[in-house]
């Protein structure tokens, strides 16, 4: 029988890799499996809620009943604020980043963007769900407060990133840098264990996961796009967790599309919580991720906290096809006849 290597030892093990390591990251990560735990036991009795008895928002020790979205969101919070190794944090589900008051004098020097509940929507039908977060080395001095410029870095700068997945089984998914490692939770033993060593994901797949209902409203290369994939009789997957889609994506191979729609000009998914950090894995498991201008994810240079992207991302060869579509068929800027008098060649 192979030995059982638990989220632990993995990541400590990482750490002796790097003589100068000083262990904060390595802190950090375990925080974040111990808030993914504390989640996942919330995510499995969801569908209880209203046999225990959810009567105007109180259950029935009259605790007020909270949404899983903000349930994850606090806890994840609660266990970074106790950690230590973390001087800030960004979440979709705030307004603005907080900064977190230093532990024991220490000034931690890593700030953690993060989703808590990825595709909140399917909670309520027992659908997957998941949370993605993104680990910054923080760039303003570490003796002051930590500031916006903290948040607002490119994916490139990422030390680490990862996902959990609450579906069949919880799977927690992480890279820092090098590769992607996913650990699959034993519920009864309480302890992530190394599932999928080394993720990398195939140059092609047979699946593309897009919104097929706003065909309509997507740009005429995109229809074009999405026309051929169908086609090529590539199946079609669309969860409505990006977490869950990316997953499949990541260990079968595929392409998943969020481009600009009518009501959502510049994409709908949020370039910090959601598309950085898994443009990161994904990158890092051999895949591509861009936008529908063509401009590397992770090189999107982000203005504020909640800015949204459209992105396609995946398989590096269907990526890379998606893109020869988009050169192809794009409307070429118009001429526009100079105003001043000035005579053109
Ligand atoms: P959320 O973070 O509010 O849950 O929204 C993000 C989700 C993605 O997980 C998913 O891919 C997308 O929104 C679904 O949106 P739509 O219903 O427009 O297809
Ligand atoms: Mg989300």
């Amino acid at each position: 029988m192979n030995r059982i290597v638990t989220l632990d030892e993995f990541i400590i093990k990482r750490q002796k890799d790097f003589p100068y390591a000083s262990g904060e990251l390595t802190g950090l990560l375990r925080d974040i499996g111990v808030a993914a735990k504390i989640v996942n036991r919330e995510v499995n009795k969801a569908g209880l809620v209203n046999i225990i008895g959810e009567a105007e928002n109180s259950n029935a020790s009259g605790d007020t009943v909270q949404k899983l979205d903000m349930y994850a969101n606090d806890k994840l919070i609660e266990c970074l604020k106790n950690s230590g190794e973390c001087c800030g944090i960004a979440s979709e589900e705030n307004e603005d980043f907080l900064a977190l008051p230093s532990v024991e004098s220490k000034s931690a020097k890593y700030v953690v963007v993060f989703d808590p509940l990825d595709g909140s929507s399917n909670i309520d039908v027992n659908v997957s769900v998941g949370t993605i977060f993104g680990i910054y080395r923080r760039k303003s001095d570490t003796k002051g407060k930590v500031q916006l410029e903290d948040f607002l870095q490119k994916g490139t700068e990422l030390v680490g990133a990862g996902y959990v997945v609450f579906g069949t089984s919880t799977i927690l998914v992480y890279s820092t840098g090098s590769g992607v490692n996913g650990f699959t939770l034993d519920p009864s033993i309480g302890e992530f264990c190394l599932s999928h060593k080394d993720i990398q994901i195939p140059d092609r797949g047979n699946y593309y996961s897009v919104n097929q209902g706003y065909y309509l409203k997507f740009d005429v290369e995109m229809r074009r796009y999405i026309d051929y994939c169908s086609d090529l009789n590539l199946r079609l997957r669309y969860i409505g967790s990006m977490v869950s889609d990316i997953h499949r994506i990541l260990l079968q191979g595929g392409i998943f599309l969020y481009p600009n729609t009518r009501k959502f000009p510049n994409g709908k998914l949020r370039l910090l919580y959601e598309c950085n950090p898994l443009s990161f894995l994904v990158e890092q498991a051999g895949g591509k991720g861009i936008n529908t201008k063509l401009e590397r994810i992770l090189d999107m240079q982000p203005t504020e906290l909640h800015q949204r992207t459209s992105i396609v991302i995946g398989s590096p060869g269907m990526v890379d096809e998606m893109k020869a579509f988009v050169e192809k068929y794009s409307t070429p800027t118009p001429y526009v006849a100079p105003t001043n008098g000035a005579t053109t060649s």
